[in-house]
């Protein structure tokens, strides 16, 4: 098990479109304790495979207080969405910033687990608002894109100033 280093924004590899999964082997496995590891450490309740580095259409994700609902989510499609709301919103790849944006309430996702087998899941609430930011990350899509540019703008600022702080 390993600690991997999470992206933040504006590092161009978390814009990629994660390419979809179609080996469900022992490094797959791996790469999911892996994240599994590095999103509780975070702490955070998902974590995409895009936001590691890894391009796939691979997430993870525990909502949970007690970290005993773990999902793995691999090449997810909507099947359906509803009831769109303002929900406060973060990101592990850009910290420190939490804004309103909307997202649907409701939402049905297929998708696959680690050994490949398809399930279907519907949702509500925090799952929901999860499963939607985790499955933008994997199309290349953070929650500072549906604000304002002006906001956007002062976030990848203060992001660009705070990584020359850090060298
Ligand atoms: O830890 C996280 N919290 C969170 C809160 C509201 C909406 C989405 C999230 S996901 C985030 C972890 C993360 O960046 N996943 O990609
Ligand atoms: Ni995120």
């Amino acid at each position: 098990m390993a600690l991997l280093p999470i992206l933040q924004l504006p590092d161009p590899r978390l814009r990629e479109r994660g390419a979809r999964v179609e080996t469900f082997d022992e490094k797959l496995h791996a790469l999911i304790a892996d994240m599994f590891e590095t999103m509780y450490a975070a702490p955070g309740i998902g974590l995409a495979a895009t936001q590691v580095g890894v391009s796939l259409q691979l997430a993870v994700m525990d909502c949970s207080e007690a970290h005993n609902e773990q999902r793995v989510l691999i090449n997810p499609e909507v099947l359906a969405e509803d009831d769109l709301e303002e929900m406060e919103e973060g990101c592990l790849s850009i910290p420190d910033v939490q804004e309103k944006v909307r997202r649907y309430n409701h939402i049905t996702v297929r998708a696959q687990d680690a050994a490949g087998q398809s399930y279907e899941i519907k949702a509500e609430g925090l799952l929901a608002q999860c499963l939607q930011h985790e499955i933008d990350h994997l199309n290349g899509k953070l929650f500072v894109d549906y604000l304002s540019r002006l906001k956007r703008d002062r976030i990848k600022k203060k992001m660009v100033k705070l990584h020359k702080r850090e060298q």
